[in-house]
């Protein structure tokens, strides 16, 4: 029966903008997220995060429901916004008060506080003077987890500065289907290198306060060629290094690699790169967190140019690795996230990884008892925390599983038509009802030890 080390930490994981609304109080200002949500077309239904889960006023409602899981982690994200309004200054307090009292409110319940500082809300002002296209905004990134660190440093577990560098660049910049809604790939380049630097410069501003581990977050695509043609072999080789090694390798190698650079190359001479820049994005980590959802089969043959978020690998086409879905259109197949943590384990050997989010979107149908009963979602968990068990088997030093997501929320450009949770959020009322997932996830926790 697979089971876990005796300090293999389980958790849940939520980000800022996804739950918590009161976007207005508090003294928070306005990020890129606001703005988009709220130009019209750019999210479904015309959703958005004003009030998302309301977590920002039933916070304790919702650490409760974390105590009561038995978690031992719990990974949430800063809104910057809430911190330093126009992304500039000193801070403000009612901001750092609130992340205060969520942080003592875990330690009270036996939880440890996991902190990711940047999940995508950007400052509104810093947007305008190019956000991540400007080299600047990494430097105030700094100053910002300085802020963060100093007020949160003496109790939170674990730190990570980003979340999904890929996503905030590519698709922010290069698609444009995230805010700030910009489709222009030397954009997303240009993007891709501050966030690496913020990265850098976070993790300067992160030690000078706390002794914790600290690390970053990232969405490695579990990527499998579709066959051993040397078309399909090079978009598959192009497709893993713009979408995976782009943000590792400096990070964790000091470098960016050849293929990243050649297979960019059209879009960007890459004259952002400044002396001393890899020195600092390189500066030694504790921890990767990947999160994981699918795996594809890439192709080559595609004609996708312009609004792609696959900049390198225009013509790489994504196969779905087989056809049972979630409710994202994503592929379930638990063996990726063996075969992600292994991959990621053999090109840097030396770093610890957590699995920081992994979930699934399902349509959930509340039966007339109220009940929920998601046996598709539970399936889905199950198998895969059995692989990292695999993964650990294999030698792999994976750290932790972090449940994605505690509660229903805004999935981003999807609004809140996306069920992630196990916890079901009624928009309407805002209660909160247990998914039989949270059932079974609770019961799982008891024992940390999955049957044959
Ligand atoms: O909801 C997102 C989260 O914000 C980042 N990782 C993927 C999740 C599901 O799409």
């Amino acid at each position: 029966m697979p089971t876990f080390p005796e300090d293999f930490v389980f958790g849940a994981a939520t980000a800022s903008y996804q739950i918590e609304g009161a976007v207005h109080e508090g003294g928070r200002g306005t990020s890129i997220w606001d703005t988009f949500s709220h130009t019209p077309g750019r999210v479904d239904r015309g959703d958005t995060g004003d009030v998302a889960c309301d977590h920002y006023h039933r916070w304790t409602e919702d650490l409760d429901i974390l105590a009561e899981l038995g978690v031992d982690a719990y990974r949430f994200s800063v809104a910057w916004p809430r911190i330093q309004p126009t992304g500039v200054g000193s801070a403000n307090q009612a901001g750092l008060d609130f992340y205060s009292r969520l942080v003592d409110g875990l330690l009270a319940r036996g939880i440890t506080p996991f902190v990711t500082l940047y999940h995508w809300d950007l400052p509104q002002t810093l947007e305008d003077k190019g956000g991540w296209r400007d080299r600047d905004t990494a430097y105030r990134f700094a100053d910002y987890a300085d802020l963060v660190a100093r007020e949160l440093g003496d109790r939170v577990g674990e730190w990570a500065t980003l979340n999904e560098p890929w996503c905030a660049a590519m698709l922010g910049y290069g698609s444009g289907v995230h805010a700030p809604g910009v489709a222009n790939p030397k954009a997303a380049l240009d993007a891709s290198h501050h966030l690496n630097l913020a990265h850098g410069l976070g993790v300067q501003a992160l030690r000078a306060s706390t002794t914790s581990p600290v690390g970053i977050v990232v969405n490695v695509h579990q990527l499998w060629p579709a066959s051993d043609s040397e078309q399909d072999m090079d978009a598959w080789a192009r497709a893993d290094a713009v979408g995976n090694w782009m943000y590792l390798d400096p990070i964790l190698k000091g470098r960016y690699d050849d293929l990243t650079l050649a297979a960019t190359a059209k879009h960007s001479s890459w004259e952002v790169i400044a002396d001393g820049d890899l020195d600092i994005i390189s500066q030694p980590i504790d921890f990767v967190g990947l999160n994981y959802y699918s795996g594809q089969y890439v192709a080559g043959g595609g004609t996708s140019e312009g609004h792609t978020p696959w900049v390198g690998a225009e013509d790489a086409r994504f196969i779905l690795a087989n056809d049972h879905l979630t409710d994202m259109g994503w592929a379930i197949i638990p063996r990726g996230l063996t075969d992600l943590l292994v991959r990621v384990h053999e090109r840097y050997p030396d770093i610890d990884l957590i699995v920081s989010e992994n979930g699934a979107a399902m349509v959930d149908v509340v039966s007339d008892d109220g009940a929920i009963h998601d046996a598709d979602r539970i399936a889905y968990l199950e198998g895969h925390i059995g692989a990292v068990a695999d993964a650990l088997a294999l030698g792999v030093p994976v750290k932790g599983y972090y449940e994605w997501s505690l509660l229903d929320n805004f999935e981003w450009a999807l609004g809140c038509s996306k069920r992630f949770g196990i916890v079901r959020v009624d928009y309407d009322t805002q209660a909160r009802t247990w998914k039989d997932s949270a059932k079974w996830y609770q019961s799982f926790l008891a024992t940390r030890t999955l049957g044959e």
